[in-house]
């Protein structure tokens, strides 16, 4: 890329995924407006880089070929040239000398360097677990694609499978991923969902001793109350159960194995089976407690094994209700009578007695326990057992392992790439089977592909590279300044995207380790009657034939006027119309100019629209934009002659919002500065104020804004008054003592006495 001496600024949306259908109403109001503010930015001096790509790779384009018997890389191609036509007749300026699409060789190739490069570090690597699958997808899903127990793509309920998994070790990351997001300029919903995913957790292990049997350390966050712990939990997966003899347990473990994590966690009943021989002394207390497996416990979190306080922990205590287990309070709280005012050790404690919570938590941490941090954070599966991805570029040996493959590894053009559970790649033989790059022996190649979000992880530091194919970026690449797509999004795309800056950053290969500086989630656009567009209810809204009938400037306008750009609404066939109209306007007051001076009034409004349009243009406040331009151009219509320097001002301010009228108009608008507002005009010369005598307008005078209260009272010619109330700009009121008797009221109520103060 170029670099010019002017700042440079990376304005990037979200790259759509060409998969099904054209681009819809949705997509064009993430452009639209994105567009917008990366012409404003270039008019006012930036260096502006814009590039637009496809998302290629992935179920939803799969998915389609199989439903229409075509193939993702034949639609694709046609997709592109679409979609790519549609954004142009956007009238969006695109950097499309920067263009990359994930799905060719030449991206691609460098996703599977990024694979590489993590493989290497050792943040990618793989590991038999219980995954999520989702039967009609045939796919293995990441846990951030489970929503609410169901496949994100298809609704179909997720099952656990064990399987062999590749994933990369984002959890390594949790605290930076944390940390970083204090110094971004995100909406904050997003930062907190990030918080919530990533969910850290501050407590203590704790370790009872082993009677009969080995030790059990669990994880808590309420360390203080140890003594009220009356048994423990395992999680069905803890390996100290895994060769457990007893039968109910084996049962209990086989059954519970085949429930969902989040049915697990939602269990309406807590469920559990006592082991025959486990038993462990509390630290505490020195008490004896049984050992159950219960599956509320997930092996996933902390150490997969749970102190059971059934005085203060919900689950506990229903569990304990079910097995008549001890329940024994040792934490005062509000309710208890003989409270103090804060919660705190109750009973059977010791040396801990009278000690608030907080710090009983402290010091047994360091007496019986050991501090530690939980995430819930899970290493990100990567590998999936679809046709439509990036190959996994690692060949298999048995003698050495897995070996980096020499990259790119091409994704072959396969007939039949229908998922049958097993990856299609499979079957191909020409693919399967391979040399060991290392001990030249017969080896085989990995069969699955990445999952979209790894193409989509790194793309934004391709696009300046994106035709150099020697390095897939240089150590120079600069972050995204502005980020715009949509709030769904938020957790999984924004985290990874994040994670593999962080990677890329730690291994030297950039000098930023945050990727987008500043986030903005558009709005969504409704159907007409305020539902969510879905082609599956028949209300989707296309672009296409609006553009046809109104051109685009108009849709675009309308995009901007008719919604606030985080909020987004329903779509709307007459609010059109009216935008129309409004562009008809600027075309006359264009038209009507001429070489007069602009008068003070036209000065001010001029100025004024100025600086609130450039606050709104950077703080992708559009509709307030467009209504201060809306009353520029009424001020403009009213005076007799319309002078052309502030016409030409509008023209330029509209430019970034309908820019194919304003080229049209005047010819080069986009390489001309942004209109800089004009300081002296900024406070109004004169203002028309209301004189009053007693509270009753007697007249109205223009004053210069900034006289003096005495300056006006001479202004208005009143003499004699008592007291002077005066509203700066607005108002001037005589009070004239005596007052005037005013008939038929009470004297309480009689108005405009001056108040005693
Ligand atoms: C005893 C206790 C007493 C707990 C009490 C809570 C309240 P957060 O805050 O979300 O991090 N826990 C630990 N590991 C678990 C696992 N693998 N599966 C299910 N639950 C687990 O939750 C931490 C608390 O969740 C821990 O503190 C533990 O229960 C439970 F009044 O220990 B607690
Ligand atoms: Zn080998």
């Amino acid at each position: 890329m170029q670099h010019k001496k002017s700042k440079r600024y990376y304005a990037l949306e979200m790259f759509p995924y060409p998969s099904g259908s054209a681009l819809h109403m949705g997509h064009f109001f993430n452009f639209a407006p994105a567009d917008t503010h990366a012409r404003f930015k270039k008019m006012c001096g930036y260096d502006v880089f814009h590039p637009m790509g496809f998302d290629a790779f992935g179920l939803p384009a799969e998915n389609h070929a199989l439903k229409t018997d075509t193939h993702p890389h034949d639609n694709t191609l046609v997709n592109m040239e679409k979609f790519r036509a549609q954004l142009d007749e956007l009238g969006g300026m695109y950097d499309w000398d920067y263009t990359l699409t994930s799905c060719f060789p030449e991206y691609y190739k460098w996703t599977q360097w990024l694979f590489l490069e993590l493989f290497n570090a050792g943040l990618a690597y793989q590991k038999e677990s219980q995954v999520n699958w989702c039967n009609s997808c045939a796919t293995v899903i990441a846990n951030e694609q489970v929503v609410s127990g169901e496949c994100e793509r298809c609704s179909t309920s997720i099952i656990k499978k064990p399987m062999k998994q590749w994933f990369f070790k984002i959890t390594e990351f949790a605290e930076e991923l944390l940390e970083g997001l204090d110094r971004i300029d995100w909406p904050e919903r997003t930062k907190s969902a990030q918080r919530n995913w990533i969910g850290k957790s501050e407590g203590a292990e704790v370790t009872f001793t082993g009677m009969e049997g080995p030790d059990i350390t669990v994880f808590t966050t309420r360390i203080d109350t140890l003594g009220g712990a009356t048994f423990i939990a395992l999680a069905p997966e803890h390996p100290l159960i895994k060769d457990d003899p007893s039968p109910s347990v084996r049962k209990y473990i086989a059954k519970s194995l085949e429930k969902t994590e989040l049915e697990r966690q939602e269990n309406k009943e807590k469920t559990g089976v006592k082991t025959d021989w486990l038993v462990v002394q509390n630290p505490m207390t020195g008490e004896q407690i049984p050992i159950f497996v219960a599956d509320y416990v997930l092996m996933g979190y902390g150490t997969g094994a749970v102190m059971g306080v059934p005085a203060h922990d919900e689950c506990d205590f229903e569990f304990a209700k079910k097995y008549n287990l001890e329940i024994r309070k040792v934490i005062k709280t509000d309710e208890d009578k003989d409270c103090i005012t804060e919660d705190g050790i109750l009973i059977n404690s010791g040396k801990y007695d009278g000690l608030a919570s907080a710090q009983a938590r402290e010091k047994m941490t360091s007496d019986l326990g050991k501090s530690r941090i939980t995430y819930r954070l899970r290493d990100w599966s990567v590998s999936r057992q679809r046709y439509w991805g990036a190959p996994i570029p690692i060949i298999h040996c048995d003698k050495c392992g897995a070996i980096p493959a020499e990259i790119p590894v091409i994704l072959p053009y396969l007939k039949d790439f229908k998922p049958k559970g097993a990856p299609p790649l499979a079957n191909d033989k020409e693919f399967l089977n391979a040399t060991c790059p290392k001990c030249k022996g017969d080896a085989h190649r990995d069969v699955e592909t990445l999952d979209t979000f790894v193409c989509s992880s790194w793309y934004f530091l391709r696009y300046p590279y994106a035709n150099r194919d020697d390095v897939p970026f240089e150590k120079s690449v600069q972050p995204v300044d502005v980020y715009v797509g949509g709030a769904e999004h938020s957790v999984m795309h924004l985290l990874y995207a994040r994670f593999v800056v962080k990677a890329l950053y730690k291994m030297g290969h950039i000098g930023f380790d945050e990727p987008f500086k500043r986030m903005i989630h558009q709005g969504m656009i409704l159907a007409p009657d305020g539902q969510k567009m879905a082609k599956s209810k028949g209300n989707t809204v296309s672009p296409d034939g609006y553009i046809k009938e109104f051109g685009s400037d108009v849709v675009r306008l309308y995009m901007l006027f008719g919604f606030n750009y985080v909020d987004g609404g329903p779509w709307s066939d007459g609010a059109l119309r009216s935008t129309a109209k409004f562009i008809d306007r600027v075309k006359r007051v264009f038209d009507n100019k001429s070489d007069t001076k602009p008068s003070p009034e036209i000065e001010h409004i001029r100025a004024t629209t100025i600086k609130a349009v450039r606050e709104d243009l950077d703080s992708f406040s559009f509709n307030t934009a467009v209504a201060r331009c809306m009353e520029f151009v009424n001020a403009l219509m009213a005076e007799k002659q319309v002078p052309a320097e502030a016409v030409i001002d509008l023209i330029k301010l509209l430019a970034p919002m309908i820019p194919v009228t304003a080229e049209k108009l005047l010819p080069g608008v986009h390489d001309m500065p942004f209109p800089v507002a004009n300081e002296k005009f900024l406070t109004k010369a004169e203002a028309e104020i209301v004189v009053q005598v007693n509270s009753k307008i007697t007249d109205r005078i223009t004053i210069p804004t900034n006289a003096t209260q005495e300056q006006v009272e001479k202004l208005a010619g009143v003499t004699g008054a008592q007291k002077v109330i005066y509203i700066a700009g607005k108002l001037i009121n005589f009070l004239v003592w005596p007052l005037p008797p005013i008939v038929g009221k009470s004297k309480e109520k009689s108005e405009g006495r001056p108040s005693e103060k």
